[in-house]
């Protein structure tokens, strides 16, 4: 009995001791913590990108330490809380540990690198809705005066639908890719539009890359790989930079005002898109999903966002 009184009162001692230690190391964690943020936001392949170690609760942190998770020697060290991608591609990816050190101690934060890398995975869109879309999380960094866009579709709709909207606040067809019909595509340039006929695809996926050109207005088409009569749009045209691209649905404002009658039901993948116009031989390496020259964004690294009933099947 005086056993037990004792032995309880020495499992209160420790959970006391426990809870006072505990309390301690939640005081100084709160002293000085550590995280890191990725600007832009949403990375993209072949631009710039900044990981940032913001440090709160110590304003006398002296030292800041990059590391990569696998590799031996740490990336950078010093008094820059930054580190800098020039170009950010595949060999970056992974996690990064950031350790930051002050007069009150160490905080220590890591972050994975990721981006999602789509080889051999479709969006499947089920069913016809008004509110379900892919939104692609990249755009241009500055207004584009040429541009190629490609990607592969397989569907049997025979009504009109959209496969690529572009839209910008003034013109919300500034680049869009559609079928009015199964024989027919049309495609955009600020709001005007050319078209190109093709024979019917039963069965089979369609890949369509279209290309634009400021200084000579021409237009190009490819469908499967093979090049379609140029054609003209739009000379000493400017296509904004800042823009939402959806897949799946066509906009009618920025971001919005989608027509269920418009949407797309059925497969979209290949999806990319370069701030310059394509060789016929460059089209069907993108074909083959293995893209030069570096594009804007690509099925290799594609930032996206799915809204509503969108799936990624293998
Ligand atoms: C990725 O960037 C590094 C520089 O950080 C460069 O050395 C490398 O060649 C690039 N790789 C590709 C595939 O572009
Ligand atoms: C657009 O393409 C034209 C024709 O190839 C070229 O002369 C011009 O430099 C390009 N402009 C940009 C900004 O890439
Ligand atoms: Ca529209």
């Amino acid at each position: 009995m005086v056993h037990g009184d004792m032995g309880t009162l020495q499992l209160c001692l420790l959970i006391l001791a426990g809870l006072f230690g505990l309390s301690a190391l939640e005081g100084a964690a709160e002293k000085m913590t550590a995280w890191i943020q990725p600007y832009p936001p949403a990375p993209t392949m072949y631009h710039q990108l900044m990981l940032s170690c913001e440090v709160t609760g110590d304003a006398s942190v002296k030292e800041f330490l990059w590391e990569k998770e696998g590799s031996r020697d740490p990336l950078q060290k010093g008094q820059s809380n930054v580190l800098i991608f020039k170009s950010f591609n595949e060999s970056h990816l992974g996690t990064y540990i950031c350790t930051a050190t002050g007069s009150l101690g160490t905080a220590v934060a890591t972050y994975e690198l990721w981006i999602d890398d789509l080889i051999n995975q479709v969006f499947v869109f089920p069913r016809e809705t008004k509110d379900s879309y892919v939104l692609v999380r990249a755009k241009p960094e500055q207004p584009l005066l040429n541009f190629t866009v490609c990607l592969r579709s397989y569907t049997d709709l025979a009504r009109p639908h959209s496969l690529f909207s572009y839209a910008t606040k003034e013109q919300d067809n500034e680049i869009l890719l559609s079928k009015p019909k199964p024989t027919e595509y049309h495609f955009y340039v600020g709001g005007k539009f050319v078209t190109f006929r093709v024979p019917e695809s039963f069965s089979t996926s369609e890949h369509v890359c279209a290309s634009w050109e400021s200084p000579t207005s021409i237009v190009r088409f490819w469908l499967n790989g093979k090049p379609w009569p140029r054609k003209g749009l739009q000379k000493d045209y400017v296509v904004g930079a800042e823009a939402a691209i959806t897949l799946g649905q066509e906009q009618d404002v920025l971001g919005g005002g989608f027509d269920a009658r418009q949407s797309f039901v059925g497969e979209i993948s290949d999806v990319y898109m370069w701030d310059r116009e394509l060789t016929t031989g460059e089209v069907k390496a993108a074909m083959n999903n293995n893209p030069s020259p570096a594009p804007i964004f690509g099925w290799r690294n594609f930032p996206y966002k799915i809204h509503g009933e969108v799936y990624l099947k293998g």
